[in-house]
């Protein structure tokens, strides 16, 4: 079935990480006066919306994604006033703000949750706190229950002016709200009405399908996230996210994408398949855990095949598609998928590997999702030791192993791999001191490979990474077939991948609209060698040449080889 046209389908939308974007006033982390000043470049790259992770207050234990005010701006990142003149700036350049809404848990400096650690009214029961016998109260052993966080901890922590235990799924510092109060469902309405009155394009939704736990029995016994079966997807999440459309989604032009933890196919269709009027998208990691175990954190071997037969289930699986390949808590996808060997090097296998990489997902059904510095192929970061990581996540991770006694060279190796600082390096705008970036220190190190690696670089180079994603932007945007069209899986080995776009042909479609309809036909060597086309691969791959991303001027049908790292794109 054809989707139904949307603005935020046929947009691409991208992701700032405004502590790392850029920096304004030299204090070494980015902020939204900085992301002011380069609205111009975001424009050029042809997004129509940006996604802000979070600029709410909060005390920074997890970079914002624990607030302690949703209605005021944190000091580090600027004022209100700053916000509103983001909002319309963006506009004036027809690009919407997404914000981030982070729901699940609040700061445990949120005044809501000190008045429920003083057991003040209304905000008593704000949170999920939990008593047990005085006896075994402080023991560890005691806890209300064997859940596990997905900061790999204990989910629960005693506060001793309440004298109960409280509910954290993250961090400590993040206790979980509790939605069997309605008073919590009413805060969070209020707070969704209170953005879209100030002109926003929709929410990025955080952990959205753990908010409503059902019961707090003791979970299956797993490595990881002991309880999940309490808390995913449950049928009070679908309620809630059924009443917040229908209470105040619908009554503004927006959109909503959800961050969906541990997800299934099923799943993902009940959270944003269109009749359900819940999340318009959801953000899932299968397509991103081909070459890994235990969800991001052990590697194994990447196969094209794998890849193509997970994209397929989701592309013809879901209504519509949310397409990211990186984000702020994953690591850079040129140098997950692809090869960053030669970073900011003419025809290196990076360049060509990270074109690649823009060729697949900008031609794939959903809307791109753009995350800063994916565009000039930014790599995973070059620290050496685990001092110069700043996550949370990767901290908590390495004092697990290390109490499960992994040697430190295997802790590293797999950390440096996961950790989520490999995207949060400072966006490299030049290869000066600080990559133009700040004139301060840098909260977190700044990629050595910037002096070659940059988007100055770039900006007039028509064959740059930079440009090869504005082509395809441009592509996609000036093509039906490419934003609406049907998707098809076509070939796959362990290194390459054929799909192909089609129309959508329906019993009512005409002889004629048949007859006329564009089609693209895209492949895709994941390899640093060049390979042999089989027989069937050279039937598929005919029509005349797109796309090239290694200067291919074009395609000639007997073609035999795919070059290392090749794609092409086929209008047939
Ligand atoms: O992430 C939720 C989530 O489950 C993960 O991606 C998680 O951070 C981890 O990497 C699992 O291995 C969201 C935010 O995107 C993340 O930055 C926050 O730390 C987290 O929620 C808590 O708000």
């Amino acid at each position: 079935m054809s989707p139904q046209p949307a603005w935020w389908k046929e947009g691409v939308v991208y992701q700032i990480y405004p502590r790392s974007f850029q920096d304004s006033n030299g204090d070494g982390k980015g902020d939204i006066p900085g992301i002011i000043s380069r609205l111009d470049e975001i424009a050029a790259l042809g997004v129509r919306v940006i996604w802000l992770s979070p600029v709410y207050k909060s005390p920074q234990i997890d970079n914002g994604y624990d607030i302690s005010d949703y209605y005021s701006i944190d000091p580090i990142f600027g004022t209100m006033e700053d916000m509103d003149r983001l909002i319309s700036e963006a506009k004036k350049r027809n690009i919407g703000i997404v914000m981030d809404l982070v729901i699940n848990h609040t700061s445990d400096e949120h005044q809501w949750f000190q008045k429920s650690r003083r057991r003040e009214d209304p905000y008593t029961d704000y949170y999920i706190w939990q008593g047990l016998p005085a006896s075994s109260a402080q023991s560890k052993k005691n806890l209300p229950n064997n859940w596990t966080s997905f900061f790999m901890e204990d989910c629960w922590e005693y506060d001793d002016l309440r004298g109960e235990y409280y509910l954290h799924l993250f961090h400590k510092k993040q206790p979980d709200l509790n939605y069997k109060n309605p008073l919590v469902y009413d805060e969070v309405k209020n707070i969704l009405q209170f953005w879209l009155d100030k002109g926003i394009a929709g929410f990025r939704c955080d952990v959205i399908n753990v908010i409503w736990k059902t019961s707090l029995a003791d979970g299956k016994k797993s490595i990881m996230l002991t309880g999940l079966e309490h808390y995913k997807c449950q049928e009070g999440n679908h309620d809630i996210l059924q009443k917040l459309r229908k209470d105040v989604l619908s009554n503004y032009d927006c959109f909503t994408v959800g961050e969906a933890v541990m997800i299934n196919l099923d799943d993902a269709k009940l959270l944003s398949n269109a009749d359900r009027q819940e999340l318009d998208m959801v953000f899932y990691f299968d397509h991103l855990e081909v070459d890994r175990r235990f969800a991001r954190f052990i590697p194994k071997q990447f196969s094209a095949a794998q890849l193509l037969h997970r994209l397929t289930k989701w592309q013809q699986g879901l209504d519509w598609n949310a397409i990211y390949f990186e984000n702020h808590d994953q690591t850079r996808i040129v140098s997950h998928y692809g090869d960053d060997s030669g970073a900011g090097e003419r025809d290196s296998h990076w360049e060509r590997s990270a074109k690649l990489l823009a060729a697949l997902q900008i031609t794939l059904r959903g809307t791109p999702f753009v995350y800063q510095g994916q565009e000039i192929g930014m790599t995973n970061f070059d620290f050496s030791s685990f001092n110069q990581i700043k996550d949370i996540e990767t901290h908590n991770l390495n004092r697990l192993m290390k109490k499960l006694c992994f040697p430190a060279w295997l802790r590293w190796k797999w950390l440096k791999l996961s950790s989520r600082d490999n995207t949060r390096t400072p966006f490299q705008w030049t290869a000066g001191e600080g990559a133009g970036f700040s004139t301060g220190q840098s909260w977190l190190g700044i990629n050595a490979n910037h002096t070659k690696l940059n988007y100055e670089s770039q900006k007039n180079d028509a064959d740059s990474v930079l440009s090869f994603y504005k082509k395809m932007i441009n592509l996609r945007r000036s093509s039906e077939v490419l934003k609406y069209g049907e998707f098809k899986p076509l070939l796959a080995t362990k290194k390459l991948l054929i799909y192909s776009r089609e129309s959508v042909q329906t019993e009512n479609s005409s002889y004629k609209e048949a007859a006329s309809s564009e089609a693209y036909i895209i492949a895709c060597n994941f390899s640093g060698k060049r390979i042999k086309l089989s027989g069937e691969a050279r039937v598929l791959l005919q029509g005349t040449l797109a796309v090239s991303n290694i200067g291919r001027t074009q395609w000639n049908t007997s073609q035999t080889f795919l070059e290392a790292w090749e794609a092409v794109v086929l209008r047939v």
